[in-house]
């Protein structure tokens, strides 16, 4: 690793006392994880700090070690004026999470996204399959000494944006990380029970509607899944649109979840070099090469339409 960002990180983490942690709107595995972890590094440095997020996630998180701290963003009582900000490609991310912080703010970015702004006074940003690797990385750098709670929450988050550690950026470094941290004592098996087999009923009902509205297009190329407005009411199945890909010859696969009427949150993801983050920042959002989001207004059928005609520009 480049020392220069780590020793920055960590002179960053030295010269406070008290750190507002936050990390990104609909928070996720690594989001959750890695805020979590941060909290626990900070703690073992005598360090006052609070977790504060937009979105609190669901319950199915509640097995991580502090997950009862975590705050939801609200009217803030105090300002913070030194922020740790996790796993957001832009400072905008943290939503209403910024309203407990100053106007002159002090942020660490600690981030693994390659479109990262770099909005931080201290920026540690690399392409690794997670915040929580980088978090690992930082960490083996300070000397802490990793106990069992937070190589399992530090696991949690590599195992969660790997998906299973199968996605293109997990390395042999991730999964060397990985081995260290099961080591120290995190649960992969409890870990990936409560990851992937911890839905609602209605949840995983809801992945076979999605599954029967596939549908394919670009000559087989491009699986669209649909959820409607009133399927969303019943539950939030994500995974569904991981299904598109197990057809032979999809390349690329987009789900279409309606959360309100005729305003529709898409997740997309791909295969071999296909890069939707670009199809997903045409309509304003981001992430990976092989995962990305945004959201987009209109019937289903315009949404569907707009979405085709993006990804065949980037279907070669
Ligand atoms: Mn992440």
């Amino acid at each position: 690793m480049d020392p220069s960002d780590i020793k920055s990180a960590i002179s960053f983490l030295a010269a406070g006392n008290d750190f507002l942690v936050t990390s990104h709107i609909n928070s996720d595995g690594d989001s959750i994880a890695s805020s979590l972890s941060m909290l626990r590094i900070l703690n073992k440095l005598g360090k006052r700090a609070s977790v504060i997020l937009q979105d609190v996630p669901e319950d199915h998180y509640d097995f991580l070690d502090g997950y009862e701290c975590i705050e939801t963003a609200g009217s803030p009582t105090t300002l913070r004026d030194r922020a740790v900000v996790l796993d957001c490609p832009s400072f905008a991310r943290i939503g209403s999470a910024r309203g407990h912080m100053s106007e002159d703010v002090a942020l660490l970015n600690v981030d693994h996204h390659k479109d990262n702004a770099l909005f931080g006074a201290s920026n540690l940003v690399r392409d690794v399959s997670s915040t929580c690797e980088l978090l690992y990385h930082l960490v083996v750098e300070m000397g802490i000494s990793i106990d069992a709670a937070l190589a399992e929450l530090l696991y949690t988050g590599i195992l969660y944006d790997t998906g299973g550690f199968r996605y293109s950026l997990t390395t042999s470094t991730t999964l060397e990380a990985a081995a260290a941290l099961v080591r120290q004592g995190a649960r992969l098996d409890l870990v990936a029970d409560r990851l992937y087999n911890s839905s609602s009923l209605e949840t995983v009902k809801l992945v076979g509607s999605a599954i029967d509205s596939l549908e394919l297009s670009h000559g087989g190329r491009v699986a669209t899944l649909h959820l409607s407005h009133e399927d969303m009411r019943r539950g939030d199945p994500e995974e569904a649109v991981d299904y598109g890909l197990r057809v032979k010859g999809v390349e690329v696969t987009v789900l279409l979840k309606e959360e309100k009427p005729k305003k529709y949150r898409v997740s997309l993801r791909s295969r071999h070099d296909i890069d939707v983050s670009a199809v997903a920042a045409v309509f304003g959002g981001g992430g990976h090469a092989r995962a990305s989001g945004c959201r987009l207004e209109g019937t289903g059928a315009e949404v569907r339409a707009a979405l085709l005609e993006q990804i065949g520009k980037v279907l070669a």
